[in-house]
C-alpha cells in the first residue's frame, strides 16, 4: 500500500472524508494504486493451473487452515481444570454481529455432556395445572420462533476491577456471543402445561435446572419468563452444539449468561426462589462496604473496540483505519456508540452497521486517518433506555475494588505508534 504519510494537507483529509461519506470510492482511489508489476497479477499461479477440491471432500465445512488461529482460548490460571471453567470468543478476529456456534465461548459447571435427543426429556411441574413432560419431537410441534439475542457471562471484564489485567479484547470481553435462535417460547410450554394454579404471576417464580452434573439451576421471576424467554434447539441455522447445550437450552435475553440453562431438564413453578448456589454465593455483586448485592440479572449497556486491540494491532502503516468493536445492552437496543481517541476527552460518533436489535450485538465503525499518532483508545455505548456505559472510575464509587460480577465500564487500549495495541487503564 502507498504510504501517504507525507501527505496530510487539508485538502487529502476533506477528501478522505468526502469518499468515506460516499461510501468507500477510497480503496480505489488511494490504497489500490498499483507501484509496478505485481506477480501476483502478472504471472500465473499454482491454484489456477489443476482444479480444485471436489464437492465432497467437506461435508461439513471447516474455516480454512489460514483461519486457524480464530479459536476460542482458555487462560489457564483462571481456574482449577477445564470442566469446571471457561474460554472466550476470539471477538478480537469476528467482524459483524453474529458468532458462529464453533468459536462462541463455552462456560461449564461440570463439563459438556453428550445428551441424544432420544433421551432427551424436558419436565414442567409446581404450580401448574398439569405437570408435563415434553420429549425432543414434542418440542418441534410447537409455534416456532426465531430470534437473536446475545449472551454475556456476568463475569466477563471481571478481571479487570482492580486494573488492566489481561491482554487482549478475547479476553477481556471474550465471554459474549450473539446467535440466532430457533425454538419456542417459555410462555407456550408454561401455558400449555396451564397457569390457573399460579394465581397472582407476580410473586412467582420459575426454577430451570440442566441435565448435566452440576444442574446449574436458577430461579427467574415469572414476569421475565413469560415475557420473551425461550427454549431453543438450534442456533444460527442448524442444531445447538453440545457445547452450548444440545439439544435444547434456555434464552434468557439480555439477562446473565448464568441464567441460560443448557441441557435444559425440569421449569418448576415456585412461589419463592430457589436461593441456588447459582445465585447466592455466586453471580451476586460485592460491594464497597463488604456486602452483596443478589438479583442483579440484567446486563447493562457496554461496548469494546475489537480492533485494533493488543491481538489485533494495526499493520497496514498510515492512512485510513477501520476502529470497529461491538456494543450490547440488555435493557433494550444499542442506539449510539461514541469513539474516543484520547482517553475520553472528545468523542466521536461512530456507525452501526444496521438498527439496534433488541438484547442483541451491534457492530459499530469508525473510519479515521491515521498518521501514526498513539491512542488511548476508547468505546462507549448508548441504549434505547438512555442508559450510558460508565467509566471504571464511575463504578467502582458504587462497587468498590472487590466486585467479581457485571464489570460494563468503558474499555481503554493504548495503542502505540508502531500500531501495536495494549490493555490500560484510564478511570
Ligand atoms: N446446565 C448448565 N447450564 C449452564 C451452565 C452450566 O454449567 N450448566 N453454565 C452457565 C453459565 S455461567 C454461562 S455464562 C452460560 C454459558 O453458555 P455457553 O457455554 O453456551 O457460552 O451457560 C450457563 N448455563
Ligand atoms: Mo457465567
Amino acid at each position: 500500500m502507498t504510504d501517504r504519510s507525507e501527505d496530510n494537507s487539508p485538502s487529502r483529509r476533506a477528501f478522505l472524508k468526502g469518499s468515506l461519506a460516499a461510501g468507500g470510492a477510497l480503496a480505489g482511489a488511494t490504497m489500490a494504486r498499483a507501484e509496478g508489476p505485481d506477480p501476483l497479477i502478472t504471472e500465473k499461479q499454482s491454484w489456477a493451473m489443476g482444479t480444485g477440491d471436489g464437492v465432497d471432500a467437506t461435508p461439513y465445512g471447516m474455516p480454512i487452515r489460514f483461519e486457524g488461529d480464530v479459536v476460542r482460548r482458555n487462560v489457564g490460571w483462571l481456574t482449577a481444570d477445564t470442566i469446571s471453567s471457561i474460554n472466550f470468543t476470539p471477538i478480537h478476529a469476528l467482524d459483524g454481529t453474529i458468532t458462529p456456534q464453533g468459536c462462541a465461548f463455552e462456560r461449564h459447571h461440570s463439563g459438556a455432556i453428550e445428551l441424544s435427543k432420544d433421551d432427551y426429556r424436558l419436565m414442567i411441574n409446581g404450580l401448574v395445572d398439569q405437570p408435563l413432560v415434553f420429549t425432543y419431537a414434542d418440542l418441534e410441534r410447537f409455534p416456532r420462533v426465531t430470534r437473536t439475542f446475545f449472551l454475556e457471562c456476568a463475569a466477563n471484564t471481571g478481571m479487570e476491577w482492580a486494573g488492566a489485567q489481561l491482554n487482549g479484547a478475547q479476553f477481556t470481553h471474550g465471554m459474549i456471543h450473539n446467535m440466532e435462535y430457533t425454538g419456542v417460547t417459555l410462555r407456550t410450554l408454561l401455558e400449555e402445561a396451564g397457569l390457573a394454579a399460579a394465581g397472582d404471576f407476580k410473586d412467582k417464580w420459575v426454577y430451570v435446572e440442566g441435565a448435566d452434573a452440576s444442574s446449574n439451576g436458577r430461579s427467574i421471576p415469572m414476569e421475565k419468563a413469560l415475557d420473551d424467554c425461550m427454549i431453543a434447539f438450534k442456533a444460527n441455522g442448524e442444531a445447538l452444539r453440545k457445547e452450548h447445550g444440545y439439544p435444547v437450552r434456555l434464552i434468557v435475553p439480555g439477562w446473565e449468561g448464568n441464567m441460560w440453562v443448557k441441557w435444559l431438564r425440569r421449569i418448576e413453578v415456585t412461589g419463592q426462589a430457589i436461593e441456588s448456589r447459582e445465585e447466592t454465593s455466586k453471580y451476586t455483586d460485592t460491594l464497597e462496604d463488604g456486602t452483596s448485592r443478589k438479583w442483579t440479572w440484567v446486563m447493562d449497556a457496554k461496548s469494546v473496540v475489537t480492533s485494533p486491540s493488543p491481538q489485533s494491532p494495526i499493520k497496514h502503516g498510515h492512512g485510513p483505519l477501520v476502529i470497529t468493536g461491538l456494543a450490547w445492552s440488555g435493557r433494550g437496543a444499542i442506539t449510539r456508540v461514541d469513539v474516543s481517541i484520547d482517553g475520553g476527552k472528545n468523542w466521536q460518533e461512530a456507525r452501526l452497521s444496521s438498527e439496534g436489535q433488541d438484547k442483541a450485538l451491534s457492530r459499530f465503525y469508525l473510519d479515521i486517518d491515521w498518521q501514526g499518532e498513539e491512542m488511548l483508545l476508547q468505546s462507549r455505548a448508548m441504549d434505547s433506555s438512555g442508559y450510558v456505559q460508565p467509566t471504571k472510575a464511575q463504578l467502582r464509587e458504587v462497587r468498590g475494588l472487590n466486585s467479581v460480577y457485571h464489570n460494563n465500564c468503558i474499555q481503554t487500549w493504548h495503542v502505540y505508534p508502531t500500531g501495536e495495541a495494549e490493555n490500560v487503564e484510564v478511570s
